[in-house]
C-alpha cells in the first residue's frame, strides 16, 4: 500500500501545473527520459500538468546531476548504491548520482534512468514508499522492462490531491 510522508506535505490546493528546471549538469539526452516520466504522472493523475522552464528561479522542481557532497545534506556515494534522491513537497529538488551507470532504456548492468525519475517525482508529489511489489515507489528498483506506474502509485496521488 502507498503511503505519505510525515505530516503529508503537499503541493498547495489549486497548484496543478507545476514547472521543472534542468541545471547545466544534465546530460542533454537525460531530459526526453526526465519529459516521459513526468508525462507519464500527467496521464494518470489527470491532475498535474507539467512542462520545462528555462527560468530556474521561478521553477517549482529543480534537476540536476552530481557526485559526492553536493551541499544539500545527502551526500552521493559512488556507483551503486544511492541512485538518486528526491525531497518531499514543496522542496522540489531531484538529484541523480553522476557516477552511476546511466542508461536510456533497460539495459544490463546499468539502471534506467526513467524509471528513477518516475520514483523520484513520486516523492517530489508527496508519495513516500509503497509496500506493493510492483509499484513504482516499492523501495526496490526493479530490473528489465522500463516500468510503468501502478494502480497503487496511482491511487496514492489520488489520495493526497
Ligand atoms: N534513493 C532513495 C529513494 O529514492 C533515497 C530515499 C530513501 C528517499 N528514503 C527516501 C527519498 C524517502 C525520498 C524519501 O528511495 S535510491 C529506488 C528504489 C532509489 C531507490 O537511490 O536508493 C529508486 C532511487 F525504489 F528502486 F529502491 C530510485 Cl526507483
Ligand atoms: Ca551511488
Ligand atoms: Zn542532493
Ligand atoms: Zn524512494
Amino acid at each position: 500500500h502507498y503511503s505519505f510522508f510525515q505530516g503529508s506535505p503537499r503541493w498547495p490546493v489549486g497548484k496543478t501545473h507545476l514547472t521543472y528546471w534542468f541545471d547545466d549538469t544534465t546530460p542533454s539526452n537525460a531530459k526526453p527520459a526526465f519529459v516521459r516520466a513526468f508525462d507519464k504522472w500527467a496521464s494518470v493523475t489527470q491532475y498535474f500538468t507539467f512542462s520545462e522552464t528555462q527560468d530556474s528561479q521561478s521553477s517549482d522542481i529543480k534537476i540536476g546531476f552530481a557526485s559526492g557532497d553536493h551541499g544539500d545534506g545527502n551526500p552521493f556515494d559512488g556507483p551503486g548504491s544511492t541512485l538518486a534522491h528526491a525531497f518531499a513537497p514543496t522542496d522540489g529538488r531531484l538529484h541523480c548520482d553522476a557516477e552511476e551507470s546511466w542508461s536510456i532504456g533497460a539495459l544490463a548492468n546499468y539502471t534506467d534512468l526513467e524509471t528513477v525519475a518516475l520514483h523520484e517525482i513520486g516523492h517530489l508529489l508527496g508519495l513516500d514508499h509503497s509496500s506493493v511489489a510492483d509499484a513504482i515507489m516499492y523501495p526496490t528498483i526493479p530490473t528489465g522492462a522500463v516500468k510503468d506506474l501502478h494502480d497503487d502509485d496511482v491511487q496514492g496521488i489520488k489520495a493526497l490531491y
